[in-house]
């Protein structure tokens, strides 16, 4: 279907002029970031198809681009114009906890008219992004996130050649309306989440980026939908990898595979840097599609033209400067397991929700069908409590024939092994990817305090059981 869509769309969407970037957001005089959740009608498809009702941050899909240098002090007055209650999570970012944006775990949410102060200061530099977290499968769905980037004090490329791409699928009718009927589906909760029939890069679909030939181009990825893990191949595009989920290298990396996957949530930056066709025996090609490969057919995500004077690739030296970050202590590291049950054709064995066993009954009902440990959704207990300061090895156990993305919140980890695929273990992650029967086990120092969410960001997933919390204290 969603080759289909796409396909029929392409000459659609080349007829008409798009913005190629995100739009950065603009402070006010005193340095506040204002964003506002917002009921908005806007085309997906393009001209010739209806308008969607969507919930975008100041009426933009995605949402402005957020830019603090790392370090500093990000403020955003946030306004709730949306019938119900919202907040914004800052993913990937090792917050205060208080302003982790998690509604009934580290604030309340923001009630319909009501406004929230968020304030912190990140750490890390990186490619991040923001999105609500309350009912997230429903509000993402219909369009709340946007990319937060924490720049370097020295930054690898200059402003023109740092490129964002949010990547999107969303699930459209045939007028090119937002499927509706199907939010919230068992079928999707129960399944593989909510999957789009129609892909856009920055709220349109295959923007085109006309680029310098020669010269060092920045690619910050976001995965942004609901459910889809992405597959591209940098090779394809002879990119090199910078980082993953906003934490960059030493140095550029040669891709390990052919396909990379992300997961809901994930990014990756990549540099591509594309001479000019027919003048360098390195690469013959002047222009080229990102494409997407986990559907049947590839699918063109952007299109990338390069021209310009340079024949050959210049050799400005990029300067990678990696956060700083504390590597875990395995020999005393606290050993928590995390068997994930559940989903279509799985069993989920005994299962309580709110402290109360979940009967068969009760299953259509609550739409709980994953578990971890046994527990649908969040308990009052947290799942484990350390010490601030404690490393900690989450071993994960994957017992559903399902594909997950495991989002850990205020954290970045490392991924200590994986039984069936090769991941390079020597990169700090935010969320990670598990295949059915698969286990994965990470590693990190608890050393931010407070109330954490773990959870699949496959947003129906989380919502119909697969989440928990961990308390740092
Ligand atoms: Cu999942």
């Amino acid at each position: 279907m969603i080759s289909r869509r796409n396909f029929m769309q392409s000459s659609v969407a080349l007829a008409m002029s798009m913005p190629l970037a995100t739009l950065v957001s603009k402070a006010r005089a005193d340095g506040v970031i204002e964003l506002r959740a917002q009921k908005i009608s806007k085309k997906l498809a393009g001209e010739s198809y209806a308008a969607s009702q969507l919930w975008l941050y100041n009426g933009k899909s995605p949402g402005p681009e957020i830019r603090v240098k790392q370090g500093q002090r990000a403020r955003v007055h946030f306004t709730n114009e949306l019938d119900e209650p919202t907040s914004i999570h800052w993913h990937g970012i090792r917050i205060d906890n208080a302003m982790d944006g998690v509604s009934g775990l580290t604030q309340a949410a923001v009630p319909s008219g009501g406004t929230f102060e968020y304030d912190f200061v990140a750490p890390d530099a990186g490619t991040f992004w923001y999105h609500a977290h309350n009912n997230s499968w429903n509000q993402v769905a219909r369009g709340l996130y946007g990319a937060l980037i924490i720049e370097e004090p020295e930054p690898v490329v200059d402003r023109d050649h740092d490129l964002t791409l949010m990547l999107d699928d969303w699930r459209l009718e045939d007028d090119g309306t937002l499927h509706l009927a199907s939010m919230g589906s068992f079928m999707d909760w129960s399944h593989a989440g909510r999957l789009g029939n129609w892909i856009t890069v920055n709220g349109t679909s295959q923007p085109e980026f006309k680029l310098n030939a020669g010269e060092n181009y920045r690619l910050r990825l976001i995965n942004a939908c609901n459910a889809r893990v992405i597959q591209i191949s940098p090779a394809a595009i002879n990119a090199l990898i910078l980082g993953y989920d906003g934490f960059v290298f030493d140095r550029p990396a040669q891709p390990d595979n052919d396909t990379l996957s992300m997961a809901p949530a994930q990014r990756v930056d990549l540099l591509i840097n594309q001479p000019l066709a027919g003048q360098s025996e390195l690469n013959d090609i002047g222009e080229f599609a990102l494409q997407e490969l986990s559907g049947q057919n590839p699918l063109s995500l952007a299109k990338f033209s390069f021209s310009g004077a340079r024949k050959t690739r210049q050799q400005a030296a990029l300067k990678l400067t990696p956060n700083s970050i504390r590597m875990p202590d395995l020999d005393n590291a606290v050993n928590v397991p995390l068997i994930m049950t559940g989903g279509a054709m799985g069993r989920m064995g005994t299962v309580s929700y709110k402290g109360k066993p979940l009967g068969r009954d009760d299953v259509m009902r609550t739409k709980q069908v994953w578990a971890f440990n046994g527990v649908a959704n969040l308990a009052d207990e947290p799942l484990f409590q350390v010490e601030r300061g404690q490393t900690v090895v989450i071993k994960t156990e994957n017992k559903t024939g399902w594909i997950h993305g495991m989002h850990v919140h205020g954290h970045h980890f490392r991924i200590l092994s994986r039984q069936r695929k090769e991941l390079p273990s020597m990169h700090w992650r935010d969320t990670f990817i598990i295949d059915g029967d698969e286990t994965v086990e990470i590693a990190f120092v608890a050393d931010n305090p407070g109330k954490w969410l773990l959870h699949c960001h496959m947003l129906e997933h989380a919502a119909a059981g697969m989440q928990t919390w961990f308390e740092v204290v």
